[in-house]
C-alpha cells in the first residue's frame, strides 16, 4: 500500500511505487484541513464571545439619555451631614420687599464650595423663583431664568422681581448640581412692592 511507503521505507522495499510528490502534497492538504477547521472553530467561538461583550458595552456606553446609567457611572450623591440646613439670612416668610432685592444665603453644618467636583460635606446655592418647593434629591437643578445657580460659592445675590407675591426657594446641591432635596432647601414667600 502506498500509505506505508514513507521516504525511508521506500528505499528498503522495492515494492513501493516511486515517490509521487503530487500525492504527498494531497496528504499534506488533508492534514491541513482538520487543523484549519479546529482553528476556525476556536476563533469562531471566541469571536462569538467578543460580539456578545461588545454589543452589551455598545448599548451601555452611548446610552447617555438613561439617567439610571449615568447615576451608576458617577459617584453617589454625598450624604447630608446630620443637622445641616440652609436658609435665607435676611428674608422672612411673608416679608414685603422692593425690587431689586438683595438676598443673603446661609448654610450651617455644610460647607459652601464652588461647583465642579463632587465633595463630601459641601455644595453650592441655587435660588428657585416661583418654581416649586424644592428640586428632588439627586436631580440636577435646571439652569434657566427661574433656577439660578451660584456655582462660584456666592453667598449673596441681587434679584429683580416683578411686583406681587413670589416664592423663593434656596436649594443646596452638590458639585455637579445634583440637588440635596427638600432637606437642604428653604422657602420664603415675599411680596414685592409696586
Ligand atoms: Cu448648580
Amino acid at each position: 500500500m502506498d500509505y506505508f511507503c514513507g521516504e525511508k521505507i521506500r528505499y528498503k522495499l522495492n515494492t513501493c511505487p516511486p515517490f509521487n510528490p503530487k500525492k504527498y502534497s494531497i496528504m499534506k492538504k488533508l492534514l491541513i484541513i482538520p487543523a484549519v477547521l479546529v482553528f476556525g472553530l476556536i476563533s469562531c467561538h471566541s469571536g462569538t464571545g467578543n460580539e456578545t461583550t461588545t454589543s452589551a458595552d455598545s448599548t451601555a456606553i452611548p446610552d447617555t439619555s438613561h439617567s439610571a446609567m449615568n447615576m451608576n457611572a458617577v459617584e453617589a450623591l454625598p450624604a447630608i451631614p446630620a443637622g445641616a440646613k440652609v436658609f435665607f439670612e435676611n428674608l422672612k416668610d411673608g416679608q414685603t420687599v422692593s425690587s431689586p432685592v438683595k438676598v443673603k444665603m446661609g448654610a450651617s453644618g455644610i460647607s459652601i464650595d464652588s461647583a465642579g467636583a463632587i465633595k463630601s460635606n459641601s455644595g453650592h446655592f441655587h435660588i428657585l423663583i416661583d418654581a416649586g418647593d424644592s428640586t428632588a434629591s439627586g436631580v440636577v437643578v435646571p439652569k434657566d431664568s427661574t433656577h439660578l445657580h451660584f456655582g462660584n460659592a456666592q453667598k449673596e445675590a441681587t434679584l429683580t422681581l416683578t411686583p406681587g407675591k413670589h416664592k423663593l426657594v434656596l436649594q443646596f446641591a452638590d458639585g455637579i448640581h445634583r440637588s440635596y432635596g427638600s432637606k437642604l432647601a428653604s422657602a420664603v414667600t415675599v411680596v414685592v412692592k409696586k
